[in-house]
């Protein structure tokens, strides 16, 4: 089994925070009746969601990048919510349960694609960036002490639907490490690529990642074709910006959760210099505004400010 270790960096993630979810304004139903033969105008979506961004935790790339969007796109008097994946998804899920508007952060892959007819908005500035590719990175000197663990880590690359699946059955109720262990033995042929010429090892090692949904399967899925390859391996969740610092500082061994060039662009200019940049684990990763289709804008231009 996967063992969860102890969040010894401190988690610094926003979770005393006031989780208040956007709740729409109670005079959405009066408005839409108002409103009934015309067409929704770019005001209303504005209004109807308080001028609020459902935002994550707030050490995510992409709620700066939504910090930052606010202002090129001068949307005076708009909050961007600091919150968690986990009450973000809530948010939509209710909000699509009855037909709100809402506006969160986003990303793909996620499992709420599939689950939801959502469209990112247009964002004509790029200040979400374009498509990424997602890293893996190691602490300087894990290659020379495990060889064969590094040499799995530098061969894991898998797809975004490979992620998506992993995430979907996570999203249905499995524990992370039991569907890790579920698609590791439906996908023995992809597993064998990264493990090709790759020998047993023994020890410890430890892989630190956040509590995102894309990284708590991707991490699970490493995880466990390290444990299959003889290692004890504990998973780690930190804040971002922590378990950028628990590579750099060597406190952990490797992580693949690094979206660059543009989400965590930032963080890896700070540390790059003191990491190992294995590689490529992911190409087509995107962050951006996302919306239920039903809401009537295609850009973040549409939005007003206050
Ligand atoms: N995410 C998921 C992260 C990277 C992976 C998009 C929420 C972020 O914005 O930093």
């Amino acid at each position: 089994m996967l063992t969860t270790g102890l969040k010894r960096f401190g988690l610094v993630a926003g979770l005393s925070l006031s989780l208040v979810i956007a709740g729409c304004s109670s005079d959405d139903g009066k408005k839409e009746e108002d409103n009934a033969d015309k067409p929704e105008t770019t005001a209303s979506v504005s209004e109807a969601v308080n001028y609020t961004i459902t935002g994550i935790e707030p050490g995510a790339g992409v709620f700066k990048a939504a910090e930052n969007a606010v202002d090129e796109y001068e949307l005076e008097g708009w909050n961007v919510q600091a919150s968690s994946s986990g009450a973000m998804a809530t948010a939509l899920g209710e909000a699509v349960k009855n037909e709100e508007p809402i506006i969160v952060t986003g990303w793909t892959p996620h499992w709420k694609f599939a689950k939801y007819d959502l469209k990112y908005l247009e964002d004509p500035k790029g200040v979400f960036g374009d498509v990424e590719t997602i890293n893996t990175m190691t602490r300087k000197g894990f290659k020379d002490d495990n060889p064969n663990a590094y040499k799995l880590l530098e061969q894991f690359e898998w797809t975004t639907d490979d992620m998506e699946a992993v995430m979907a059955e996570i999203e249905e109720g499995t524990s992370p490490a039991e569907a890790a262990t579920n698609w590791v033995e439906a996908n023995e042929e992809k597993v064998a690529t990264w493990t090709e010429g790759v020998e047993e090892g023994t020890g410890e090692i430890e892989l630190v990642y956040v509590e995102w949904d894309s990284e708590i399967s991707s991490t699970n899925v490493v995880g466990k074709v390290l444990e299959d390859l003889g290692y004890t391996v504990t998973l780690t969740p930190l804040d971002n910006a922590i378990m950028w610092q628990a590579i750099a500082g060597g406190e952990a061994d490797a992580m693949v959760a690094a979206w660059l060039p543009a989400t965590h662009g930032d963080l890896y200019e700070q540390f790059k210099d003191d990491i190992d940049n294995v590689g490529v684990n992911l190409t087509g990763a995107k962050i951006g505004l996302v919306v239920p289709t039903y809401v009537d804008i295609d850009s973040i231009e549409d939005l007003e400010a206050k």
